[in-house]
């Protein structure tokens, strides 16, 4: 487990929270420990980094994610904490969990196992639920890091599909054919679009009303980073209005609320953050989590910071 792996590390006091910290928990750990491991659940914000004081004796917030958004890192770095995640380990599963939301959205696999198991299904009929071709098409991807990348490998060898991104900087080798496009909009056109971009500042509603006019009918959005880069509400009215054909979502806008407007449609999936859910991607988060804590108890630089 992290707990004994941790002690290990030498003599130390360990404290195990298994409920997210509240803010006033956040300032007390900051003043309190060297070190705190933390998930997403604990939000390291300004204001909670401000009130543990100018030196706090917290030295490093090591992340068991590679998103980090819930620290306001350059404060924690200004009060002399360094932040460190875990990149690499997620970005297979979580790109594995892309396609599947895409195929199960375009293949209306969620609503095609709610009918079998509802028990009424009276048997199959040459126009029964049918779903979008997934080979072949279009495929944007919104953020070409190392999960979009291994998503456009999954599009383009696994199912032949031509691959479309955006991202914010030039993009020299994407790793396999793959046109980057200059605007955001452009990019919006394709048949199905994957967001895989972090969420930061300018990031936040980076899909907002405009986004969503730019796709066509028939077009499928799905999202495996973070919630709010998607204006939730506007997501909710393409849908309802179908100006857009589906959504495929593993994170939400105010996660864990999901919306009941979004849990009553149909051309929607839904998954509870299900991205990184892998037995073996964890114990590799863990160990990344801990590779980092260990280099700054022996005083080397830290393996993966951000
Ligand atoms: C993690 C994630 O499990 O790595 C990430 O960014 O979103 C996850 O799937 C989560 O961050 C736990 O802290």
């Amino acid at each position: 487990s992290i707990e004994a792996e941790a002690r290990s590390l030498g003599d130390i006091t360990l404290r195990h929270e298994t409920t997210p910290l509240t803010e006033a928990e956040v300032t007390k750990a900051l003043q309190s420990f060297d070190v705190i491991l933390c998930t997403l659940g604990d939000r390291f914000t300004s204001s909670a980094i401000a009130a543990a004081g100018p030196a706090p004796r917290c030295r490093l917030i090591a992340n068991f994610g590679v998103g980090y958004n819930h620290i306001a890192a350059d404060t924690a770095k200004a009060a002399g904490i360094a932040v460190t995640n875990t990149p690499g380990a997620v970005t297979e599963a979580t790109a594995d969990i892309a396609m599947t939301l895409l195929l199960m959205t375009a293949r209306r696999a969620a609503e095609g196992e709610r009918l079998a198991r509802s028990g009424s299904w009276t048997g199959w009929q040459p126009t029964q639920m049918l779903g979008r071709q997934v080979s072949g098409k279009t495929i944007s991807i919104i953020g070409m890091g190392r999960i979009g990348k291994a998503i456009a490998k999954r599009a383009h060898y696994g199912f032949g599909m031509q691959v479309r991104f955006f991202n914010r900087s030039p993009v020299a080798d994407p790793g396999l054919p793959a046109t980057q496009l200059a605007t955001l909009t452009e990019a919006m056109t394709s048949d199905f679009t994957v967001i895989a971009v972090p969420a930061t500042p300018a990031t936040h509603h980076l899909i907002g009303a405009d986004a969503l006019a730019a796709m066509p009918r028939h077009g499928i959005l799905i999202n495996i980073a973070r919630g709010d880069i998607i204006d939730e509400t506007a997501l909710i009215d393409a849908l309802t209005r179908r100006t857009i054909a589906g959504a495929g979502l593993d994170v939400y806008e105010f996660e864990p609320q999901i919306p009941a407007a979004l849990r009553s449609l149909d051309t929607v999936v839904l998954l509870p953050h299900l991205g990184t859910s892998v037995l073996e991607v964890r114990e590799e988060m863990g160990r990344l989590a801990l590779q980092n804590i260990a280099d700054f108890s022996a005083g080397r630089p830290l393996s993966t910071p951000v």
